[in-house]
């Protein structure tokens, strides 16, 4: 028997619904073997002055190099790297480690507020990592960012973004845009041809981890096998379904649900794929 693996290099979220923890979580419930190497720690709390820690870039080798030798990675995603010297090394050991399915997330701020991205690390993953992707998956701040240009604010904008952001050199350019008004709907770009992927939206305030969790779904397809379409299609229902049945706690926002996508067979979460030009 073949056991998928994929590999999250990432930010430990200590709420449990984003970071590494989404990823494992959505790795697991779609039938992929998950590991991590932690690049910082997020734990928001007025007990302590500090909210996030990263770790060393030695620490983040050692756990890359584990992962990668010890047992391979059939994909790669990367969420919160936070400083431009961790970016500049992760790209290197991507580069080196010759994996076919890179998901780059360019996680940029947490829905609590966190700045998981430092200013001066915007230029490196523009340069450095951007072009090893076999997809990005930015949302609409994190592409307006990227592309230091004015907040989207329609599909016909996504679609522009997707172009400019696909000259940087990725494969494929996803741009979510959770924050329009109506339907859910992302656009993907190949290069040549875009695909709009529409959901129902679900009105919540509890999606803490939402992008994380999308990308990882993207991800565990990927490293099954399917084409880049196809993993974001299935990866678009994953997280519909988990926004459908988010979850709320004592405090703050809530994360998405990971497990609801195999627990309900659910046709309200129903995602359509179509071709535009
Ligand atoms: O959802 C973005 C995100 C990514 N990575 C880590 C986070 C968060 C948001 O909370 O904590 C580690």
């Amino acid at each position: 028997m073949t056991i998928t693996r994929a590999l999250s290099i990432a930010g430990s979220a200590a709420r449990g619904g984003a970071g590494i923890q989404a990823d494992i979580k959505t790795f697991q419930e779609l039938d992929v073997f998950g590991m991590s190497a932690i690049t910082a720690i997020v734990a928001s709390h007025p007990r302590t002055q500090q909210g996030i820690f990263p770790q060393t870039i030695e620490a983040i080798e050692a756990q890359v190099y584990t992962a990668l030798h010890d047992i391979g990675a059939d994909a790669i995603k990367t969420g919160m790297l936070f400083t431009e010297e961790i970016i500049t090394k992760v790209a290197q050991w991507i580069e080196e480690a010759n994996v076919a399915n890179i998901v780059v997330d360019p996680v940029m701020i947490g829905k609590m507020g966190s700045a998981l991205l430092k200013d001066d690390a915007i230029h490196a993953m523009k340069t450095k990592l951007l072009p090893l992707a076999t997809i990005i998956t930015p949302n609409m701040p994190e592409a307006s960012r990227l592309l230091e240009i004015d907040q989207l604010t329609s599909v016909k904008e996504l679609k522009e973004a997707a172009q400019a952001l696909h000259r940087l050199g990725p494969k494929y350019v996803l741009v979510k845009g959770g924050r329009l008004e109506g339907p859910a709907i992302d656009v993907l770009f190949d290069g040549e041809q875009f695909y709009l992927l529409e959901a129902p939206r679900i009105h919540t305030i509890h999606t803490n981890g939402a992008g994380c969790t999308y990308s990882a779904a993207i991800t565990a397809e990927l490293a099954k096998g399917q084409t880049v379409p196809e993993a974001v299609e299935k990866a678009k229902q994953f997280i519909t379904a988990a926004i459908r049945y988010s979850i709320r706690f004592k405090r703050g926002v809530g994360p998405t649900n990971h497990a609801a996508y195999g627990k309900y067979n659910e046709t309200s979460c129903k995602v359509t794929m179509e071709y535009d030009t």
